[in-house]
């Protein structure tokens, strides 16, 4: 039975990669951060499992500002792969706290890194990197060859790990290998994140909870794929012969007025009366434009996307729609939604 850590094992990804790690008969360890408060729900209905509870899911308390329980964790389990997801992940955010953003995402992932040196083990090493590197991107589309031009501090640090990554590689032969992949969603995805910020929005609207939802730039165009298919791209990426580095991509790109549109059509309301502008979302520095090429991975993986944009659109819009009914059939207090 092989082996896996994961740091990150409470967002998104990594509640997707645990259940593809799971099925393919993993032995699944995650470090979860301390907090005054339960979340892990993303992950619940695994830990709580009955067949898997402390037998093949383990959850370990670390945090990547800590090194000396990386390296006690990668001593005592061994692992045959590392997926190295946590990070401050939001643009937007490490404009407000970008030293943090820093140590975590790029210092963090050095941590692991030495962790893994000093710790006298040769796990399989993913990055999750970001098409946030391209920034203010020197060609349409962004491919593996693409120079980077980060727009933020959380690109910047994760330009940082992406090269640490590389170099850890090139200097100790340790199959060390990054997924760029471009931005990924789900009813999974954390709330403020624009695609699920108006994808809830609209369900509380519908519904008559909320009258309005507040947004930055409806300009800046994304490649938007489907979570769920990205973390199978992960895992591929560390079965491969020989470590390397593959962006992950639709290959297609839609604003975030289009996604309004999308979005509230869906439920037969015109997003025009319901979307305001309220500049404290807009960014000092804007990525435009991100439109990956995947063709590398197609290639060398056999990886493809399947879910494209208006079908994504539609999974998250249901799935909030379809919570919010059921959290009012349970009699759950509806919250509003204008969380920073
Ligand atoms: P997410 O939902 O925000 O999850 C981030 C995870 O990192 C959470 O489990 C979080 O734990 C953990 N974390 C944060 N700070 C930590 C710390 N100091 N120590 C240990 N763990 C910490 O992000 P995601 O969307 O799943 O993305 C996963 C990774 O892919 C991130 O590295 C992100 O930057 C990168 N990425 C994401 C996308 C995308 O579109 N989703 C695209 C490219 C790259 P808590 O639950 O305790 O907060
Ligand atoms: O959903 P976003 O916050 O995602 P962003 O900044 O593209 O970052 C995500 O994808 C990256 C991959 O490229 C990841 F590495 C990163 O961890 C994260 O998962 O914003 C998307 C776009 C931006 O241009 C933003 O300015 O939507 C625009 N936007 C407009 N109004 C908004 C809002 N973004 C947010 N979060 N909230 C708004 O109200």
């Amino acid at each position: 039975m092989k082996r896996a850590l994961t740091t990150g094992v409470t967002g998104q990804d990594g509640s997707y990669l645990t259940e593809l790690l799971l099925s393919k008969g993993y032995e699944v360890h995650g470090i979860i951060r301390r907090a005054s408060t339960f979340h892990t729900e993303r992950i619940d209905h695994l830990y709580q499992d009955p067949h898997l509870r402390g037998t093949r899911l383990f959850l370990h308390y670390g945090d990547l500002s800590d090194s000396v329980t990386l390296v006690k964790l990668l001593n005592e389990l061994k692992p045959d792969e590392i997926y190295h997801l946590g990070a401050q992940s939001h643009v937007r955010v490490s404009f407000d706290i970008p030293e943090y953003t820093a140590d975590i995402n790029a210092v963090g992932t050095i941590r692991i890194l030495e962790a893994i040196r000093q710790a006298g083990v040769r796990p399989r090493f993913y990055q999750a990197s970001s098409s946030e590197m391209f920034g203010k991107v020197v060609e349409i589309p962004q491919r593996e060859t693409t120079p980077f031009h980060p727009r933020s501090p959380y690109g910047v640090s994760k330009v940082f790990a992406f090269w640490a990554t590389v170099n850890y590689r090139e200097s100790y032969g340790l199959f060390a290998a990054n997924g760029v992949l471009f931005n990924h969603e789900s009813p999974r995805r954390g709330e403020t994140f624009v695609t699920r910020k108006i994808s809830r929005a609209v369900a509380h609207i519908k519904a008559g909870l909320q009258k309005k939802v507040y947004l930055g730039n409806l300009e800046a165009k994304r490649d938007w794929g489907y979570a769920p298919e990205y973390t199978e791209a992960m895992w591929l990426i560390l079965q491969q012969d020989s470590p390397d580095d593959y962006v992950i991509a639709t290959g297609e790109t839609h604003s975030v007025q289009e996604f309004c549109e999308e979005a509230f059509g869906l439920v037969g309301l015109d997003w025009r009366r319901y979307v305001e502008l309220d500049q404290r979302y807009l960014r000092p520095a804007e990525v435009d434009v991100l439109m990956g090429d995947p063709s590398k991975a197609k290639k060398r993986l056999g990886w493809e996307p399947k879910v494209k944009f208006k079908e994504l659109v539609k999974i998250m819009v249901e799935a909030d729609v379809k919570a919010l009914e059921d959290r009012l059939a349970g009699k759950v207090p509806a919250v509003e939604d204008e969380r920073p």
